[in-house]
């Protein structure tokens, strides 16, 4: 008989370090779930054996900010030559004028599937909704219950020219809320003026409510220090209690914030108890691009928000798409890249910079029945090299990456030879 596709798997992990913890540690995976994990565990009947011994093992990669709508789209009509975020926005709306279903779900699904080549498992994706027809929610709604079983999709009701500001904004909203996404989204420093920033916000937390959903907000994607988003975000979710539900993304204004703002703005934050999520690969090439010399780097205050107790994930936010050229999935890009710009270097900072891509996501996602402890479904990464510091360092490849017990991707470990 067959087993179904979802079966768990029986599976045997042999000599890994998980996270940061000792070498040497093996994985008990039964019906695809994590059975037991410990050292010297010998393999029962029926059970697969995998010799692991001297590679790490991480739960696996969340995507907690990508736009797999706009993705592997660069080009198309044209190329974004400014490099700003306002020519990506006019390119791709004029892009938007060819989109088809097929179109959208073959672009997604190639990216899912490199983004699975690469340890991915949980993928948060924000789909433009200022569409009358909204062509890419039906496409990426089905693509979230096809491919269920091998990745987990979240989508983002994103009103990518505005809600107040774009013709029947606040319906089309409303319409993808009742079609079934998982978060609502808003666009404050690209509505028409403060007024509309401000009522975007506070419509888009009742419609939240409404439909008790969750939120992620392009919030303050600008180099302007007068965008003030954050504070409306942060004050309607501390009122409305729902701060850990809620999620401010990019936020590159703070960059540019004045430090005794940033100081009263800071307990705010804290308070509210909302999280965030910054893309530093993508916002060091959009912003600062209306400076001459010096040109700031645009990314959010990831270290003082991380040492003020505040949740920060990092996300890719494009692939191959108006907002950047290249660009193919890979987090281990995003945090090197975000541990340089935001000058997180210190050997805590570094060894502990996974978690950017790990729990501080999951904590972003609301996920539950995530990480490598007994109980749990047994989804994990395996890297060829034998800790962070040198995976994150050296590049090292995903040589596997497993959900419930079973192989999603995998490739081979890179044989290197120097000759001298
Ligand atoms: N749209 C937007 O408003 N901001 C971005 N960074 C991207 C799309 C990628
Ligand atoms: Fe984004």
């Amino acid at each position: 008989m067959s087993t179904p596709a979802s079966a768990g798997a029986n599976l045997l992990i042999k000599g890994v370090r998980i996270e940061d913890g000792p070498a040497g540690v093996d994985i008990r995976i039964t019906d695809g779930k994590f059975a037991e994990i410990g050292a010297g565990l010998t393999p029962r009947e029926g059970e697969k054996v995998r010799d692991y011994t001297g590679k790490l093992v991480l739960p696996p990669y969340i995507e907690s900010h990508v736009h797999l709508d706009t993705a592997l789209t660069s080009g198309q009509p044209r190329y974004n030559e400014s490099g700003t975020l306002f020519e990506g926005i006019e390119v791709w709306s004029e892009r938007k004028q060819t989109l088809t279903y097929e179109d959208v779900k073959e672009r997604a699904g190639r990216a899912l599937r490199q983004q699975a080549q690469f340890g991915i498992q949980y993928v948060r994706s924000h789909v433009d909704v200022t569409d009358p027809d909204l062509t890419a929610l039906r496409a990426l709604i089905d693509l979230r219950e096809e491919l269920k079983d091998s990745m987990t999709l979240q989508l983002v009701a994103f009103p990518q020219e505005g809600i107040e500001s774009f013709p029947n904004g606040r319906d089309l909203m409303r319409r993808a809320a009742e079609m079934g996404v998982d978060a609502i989204g808003a666009i404050p420093h690209f509505e028409f003026t403060r007024e509309y920033s401000v009522s975007s916000l506070n419509f888009a937390v009742e419609l939240a409510q409404e439909y008790n959903l969750l939120m992620d907000v392009h919030c303050d994607e600008i180099d302007d220090e007068a965008s003030r988003g954050l504070e409306t975000l942060a004050t309607r979710a501390l009122e409305a209690g729902i701060g850990p539900r809620v999620t401010a993304s990019h936020t590159t204004a703070m960059h540019s914030y004045n430090n005794a703002y940033f100081l009263r703005l800071v307990r705010l934050l804290k308070m509210s108890g909302i999280n965030f999520v910054s893309n530093p690969l993508v916002n060091t090439h959009l912003q600062g691009r209306v400076d001459t010399y010096p040109k700031r780097r645009g990314v959010t205050r990831v270290k003082e928000l991380t040492e003020a107790g505040i949740n920060v994930s990092f996300g890719q936010d494009d692939i191959e798409d108006p907002w950047n050229p290249m660009g193919t999935g890979n987090l281990r890009d995003v945090v090197l890249n975000g541990l340089y710009v935001t000058q997180m270097m210190a050997r805590p900072e570094i060894t502990g910079s996974y978690n950017f891509i790990t729990h501080n996501a999951a904590r972003t996602l609301n996920l539950s029945d995530y990480g490598i402890e007994v109980g749990n479904t047994a989804n994990f990464i395996v890297l060829d090299a034998e800790d962070w510091f040198h995976a994150l360092s050296f590049g090292a490849p995903v040589l596997a990456n497993f959900r419930a017990g079973r192989v999603l991707a995998e490739c081979e470990p890179l044989a290197r030879r120097v000759h001298f």
